[in-house]
């Protein structure tokens, strides 16, 4: 049953109607979670998507070689039993194409396409202090009135590029990594470029190298990239997996990056050298974070775990790439963690191929673009494609897309100038009925599970709220400070702290003249987890509502 929340008060200052009860922002795995709880809640809800489909960053990264990096069985939702019984991946990791099916799947079972406006950006939001709502404006020039926002951007949806000054001089085509087009890109005969080494360019070197005639790859910060371990998944897994899933999920909501892992109850000091090599091959072997988590306690924390689990990984880079130099150029020299380490598939062993050669653009940096290529003070590269696989200005940038106003005419961005202000990752002091979802001071951690956590706390809280004929919810200050000044405090006790001098996005030290600084929660999304609940049971004292 609809609740107008119109409907809920003879206050003159609801003579404003509402277009809709909330507005949510962005159809990905935020944007979908929302919609269903705020529809359980029996509110109008409309979403608002740039793209022309569900998916968020898997409608944008279409990408050679897209897949998950978390155990598929773990990216998820929760919410759904039925979508859990129903829905079987594929494979460990699954690719951008089954999670784009999966995700459409979810929006047609429970029918929410229905509210989804497509191709349409919000620009703009202001907040309406006389009748409490929000006033939010398309990019079509349409304006909705909204009792609440939610904003599902993503954490890394505003792509990042380097400015070469003649990139439009290029011959060749060049593309983004997280624009990439949706027919496919025959690379077959052509010299190509890749600028990246993250996440995204060590998905897609591999498999371009298959089919071009030469790569070459510019890395200017080489990652710790621990081998994937893929594996296709069949009917016995999922029975297992089903028959477990109680356990599994258990895991996830206590290992600090929301991953199904057991923690390894021991450091490296406790077993001798030959057992030390014997538990790393072990966990190398089954790939994926595991590596990162089973081998060794607190690796994010504990230099010495961090050191046993990088040099061997270290070790492995030398052994399975010939070239001793080509080998060394890639072997990292800061902690692992400090930058977020990907999954490779046949990473390293790329780098034995005749047609890759790897550039070091760390201490001569790529200048600009050409009309042939791209060049460094001294030399010009060749090549007909460049690929940029250079990232994003990461979990704040989302909101770069949209002018949000909050009381007093405060601009979100103005706030955040120095870096976010946030309660519990949910909400901003000034900016009432706002909730960011997945956005700024969550967890660093699988990211479908602390979305769909903390879309349950924003469906609990907007019910109490309906239950007492609220209609205003804001953070107090100091709530908002205590919160937000705990952020940095949480990274100090890691070894990603390290992260700023390595151009981490997650300190936003990628992006030229971004404040550096903790964006994410890093006290283990368990005690975030516990932190949104404890808020909840105890009244929710960091609040103002009325
Ligand atoms: O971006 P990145 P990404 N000249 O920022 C380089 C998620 N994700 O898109 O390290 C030369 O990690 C830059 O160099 P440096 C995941 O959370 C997940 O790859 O700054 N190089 C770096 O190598 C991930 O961590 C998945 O020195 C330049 C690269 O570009 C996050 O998104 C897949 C340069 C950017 O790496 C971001 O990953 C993909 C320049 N001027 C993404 N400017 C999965 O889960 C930048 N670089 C599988």
């Amino acid at each position: 049953m609809s609740k107008n929340l119109n409907a809920q008060t003879a206050d003159p200052a609801d003579a404003a109607a509402l277009d809709f009860d909330a507005i949510v922002v962005g159809a990905g795995f935020a944007g979908i979670r929302t919609l269903y709880e705020l529809r359980e809640l029996g509110l109008r809800v409309r979403v608002v998507e740039s793209g022309s489909d569900v998916g968020g960053t898997w409608f944008w990264n279409r990408y050679p070689g897209a897949r998950t990096d978390s155990e598929s069985w773990v990216y998820a939702f929760r919410f759904s039993t039925e979508v859990l019984n129903e829905w079987s991946w594929s494979e460990r990791y699954p690719t951008q194409p089954e999670v784009h099916r999966y995700l459409s799947y979810v929006t047609e079972k429970f029918d929410l396409r229905k509210d989804m406006q497509f191709n349409t950006q919000l620009v703009a939001a202001t907040f309406d202090e006389d009748s409490e709502t929000w006033l939010a404006t398309t990019d079509a020039g349409e304006t909705y009135r909204t009792r609440f926002l939610l904003t599902g951007l993503g954490h890394q949806s505003h792509p990042y590029r380097p400015p070469f000054p003649n990139l439009d001089s290029f011959q060749g085509k060049w593309y983004q990594s997280a624009r990439w087009p949706h027919e496919p890109v025959d690379f077959t005969g052509k010299r190509v470029a890749v600028i990246g080494t993250g996440a995204s360019g060590v998905q897609i070197i591999p498999l371009v190298a298959q089919q071009a005639e030469h790569v070459i790859v510019f890395q200017r910060t080489p990652n710790w990239v621990i081998p994937s371990g893929n594996h296709s998944l069949g009917e016995e897994d999922w029975t297992e997996i089903r028959s477990n899933y109680d356990a599994i999920w258990e895991k996830v909501f206590n290992q600090p990056y929301a991953l199904p892992f057991n923690a390894a109850n021991r450091k490296p000091s406790d077993v001798t050298p030959e057992e030390q090599e014997k538990i790393l091959e072990h966990a190398y072997k089954q790939g994926g974070f595991r590596y990162l988590f089973e081998a060794f306690d607190d690796v994010q924390g504990d230099e010495e775990s961090n050191r046993a689990t990088s040099g061997f990984l270290r070790k492995k880079i030398h052994e399975i790439v010939r070239d001793p130099a080509t080998a060394e150029l890639l072997s990292p020299q800061y902690p692992l963690l400090a930058k977020r380490p990907p999954l490779g598939h046949s990473y390293y062993e790329t780098f034995n191929r005749d047609n890759v050669t790897l550039v070091d653009v760390s201490r001569n940096p790529l200048v600009d673009a050409t009309r042939n290529g791209l060049r460094t003070a001294d030399t010009e590269y060749e090549v007909d494609v460049i690929i940029f696989a250079t990232g994003f200005d990461a979990v704040t940038g989302s909101y770069r897309s949209i002018d949000l106003i909050g009381r007093g005419g405060v601009h979100l961005l103005d706030k955040w100038r120095e870096g976010p202000r946030t309660n519990l990752g949910a909400m901003v002091d000034d900016f009432p009925n706002l909730f960011l979802v997945g956005g700024p001071h969550v967890p660093f951690a699988n990211i479908p599970v602390v979305i769909d956590r903390e879309v349950r706390w924003i469906g609990r809280t907007i019910a109490r709220m309906l239950e007492q004929e609220q209609r205003f919810i804001e953070p107090t200050t100091e709530a908002t400070d205590k919160w937000t000044s705990l952020i940095p405090e949480l990274l100090d006790g890691t070894l990603l702290v390290r992260g700023a001098a390595v151009n981490s996005w997650f300190l936003g030290a990628n992006i030229p003249g971004k404040p550096v600084g903790a964006l994410s929660y890093h006290g283990g999304a368990g005690n975030y987890f516990a932190a949104l609940d404890q808020e909840f049971d105890d009244g929710l004292p960091g609040f103002v509502r009325r």
